[in-house]
């Protein structure tokens, strides 16, 4: 059943830069609400357990080290469509293949350190969302 939440990270590099109003002001403008945000930074344990999925890929040390070397952006959004919508919003996982006007587009560099992260399923937006947030954080 679609829950109309997805789940996004604005990672390290994002933060770095200063990115951080800039991108949620294009997840608002795109009728995204906030239900839960917070400014964390993933453990070597948290990164390995929440890309458990990609542990055999070649980049998982280079995803893992990135994504520990900062401080990250959670943010759980609710929307029609949600995560659908909010892949699109984003762009495709390589910035030099994001369509134009797209978050990776504007501000990744490179496949490993894309901007951004947006959940690809109903169901695995509901386990990260739960992955960062207890129920009592969610309005
Ligand atoms: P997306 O984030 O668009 O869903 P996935 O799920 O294929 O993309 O990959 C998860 C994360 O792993 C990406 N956001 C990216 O940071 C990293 N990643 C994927 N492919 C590569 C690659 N070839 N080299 C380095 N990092 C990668």
């Amino acid at each position: 059943m679609a829950t109309n939440r997805t789940f996004t990270m604005l990672k390290p590099d994002s933060v770095e830069k200063g990115y951080t109003g800039a991108i949620l002001e294009k997840i608002n403008a795109a009728g995204f609400r906030i239900v839960a945000m917070k400014k964390t930074q993933m453990t070597v344990a948290d990164a390995e357990e929440f890309y458990a999925v990609h542990n055999e890929r070649p980049f998982f040390g280079e995803l893992v080290s990135f994504m520990t070397r900062g401080p990250i952006v959670a943010v759980i959004l609710e929307k029609e469509n949600a995560v659908e919508d909010f892949r699109v919003l984003i762009g495709a996982t390589n910035p030099a293949d994001a369509a134009e006007g797209t978050i990776r587009k504007s501000y990744a560099t490179s496949m490993g350190e894309n901007a951004v992260h947006g959940s690809d399923s109903d169901e695995n937006a509901a386990i990260e969302g739960a992955f960062h947030f207890s129920g009592r954080e969610m309005f």
